[in-house]
């Protein structure tokens, strides 16, 4: 084979590869580059969402949302009415605390702080504050699996406690065909499968609870439009899961929308 033909067939093969990674980027499930599905969206519902309330914890429960919200002076939890975004209850957490993810275990509401490692367990029905727990990490996301609670920090790593005495159980360290995956932040129990947000990103990851990996990504790019922007928004932030219904709920810090999605499975 002479020099010209050479340079010809390898010329042939980069531009092919161009191609199918140009072609593979414009189908809206088509693998990731490390070879896990990506799952794009429907979205099935579009519901007001409080443009001032900074998302940390998103809860669906007897109908109606639950939610936790941050900021230091401005923390909160609320219940709300999910097809009007109205506020039915809410309760303000003490200045010094910066409010982070919440979840609904039995008849108690969890709520992590950020930075202050505290978490408050209040009343379901009333928001009364029934006992307040320690824990050494940052608090990020919080969710469960019936059995277990299970926490965020910022890393990779997740942290399963009991749910009556707080202690920790085991760890889960979530990862990737790249690596750890860092950054880990809202959490959602979702069908045998655990939820996260990737802070700064528009990715969640569908980690398998047993092993850690990550099976599938969602990408939810695209979710706001030009006019959702024109008051400030902050990242993607908030799953929440109607298991009596299979209803998949999304929204953002200081989104002004909240999106009820049903995802599109790469095949
Ligand atoms: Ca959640």
């Amino acid at each position: 084979m002479n020099r010209l033909s050479r340079t010809s067939i390898v010329g042939l093969s980069v531009l092919l590869g161009a191609a199918f990674v140009f072609f593979c980027l414009s189908l809206p499930g088509c693998s990731d580059s490390d070879g896990i599905p990506v799952y794009s969206y429907n979205i099935t519902n579009t519901y007001p969402h409080d443009p001032d309330a900074f998302t940390q914890g998103l809860v669906f429960e007897d109908g109606f949302l639950y939610e936790g919200t941050g900021l230091l002076g401005q923390s909160t939890l609320r219940r709300v009415e999910l097809e009007t975004g109205d506020m039915l209850q809410i309760r303000e957490l003490s200045d010094e605390f910066f409010g982070e993810g919440i979840t609904i275990y039995g008849d108690r509401i969890i709520q992590l702080t950020w930075q202050s490692n505290v978490g408050f367990v209040y009343d379901k029905n009333s928001f009364e504050l029934l006992q307040q727990f320690n824990y050494s990490t940052e608090g990020w996301g919080i969710t469960h699996d019936g059995e277990h609670l299970i926490m965020s920090d910022g890393t990779s790593t997740l942290h399963f406690l009991d749910p009556q005495t707080f202690e920790e159980i085991s760890q889960l360290a979530v990862f990737d065909n790249n690596g750890p995956v860092t950054r880990l932040n809202e959490l959602e129990y979702v069908q045998g499968e655990i939820y996260a947000n990737v802070w700064q990103t528009d990715r969640v990851a569908r980690i398998a609870p047993e092993t850690g990996r990550v099976v599938g990504w969602i990408g939810l790019e695209g979710l706001l439009t030009a006019e959702d922007f024109a008051e400030p928004v902050d990242v993607l932030n908030g799953i929440a899961y109607d298991a009596g219904t299979d209803r998949l709920f999304v929204t953002g810090k200081l989104w002004p929308k909240l999106f009820e999605i049903e995802l599109i499975s790469p095949e």
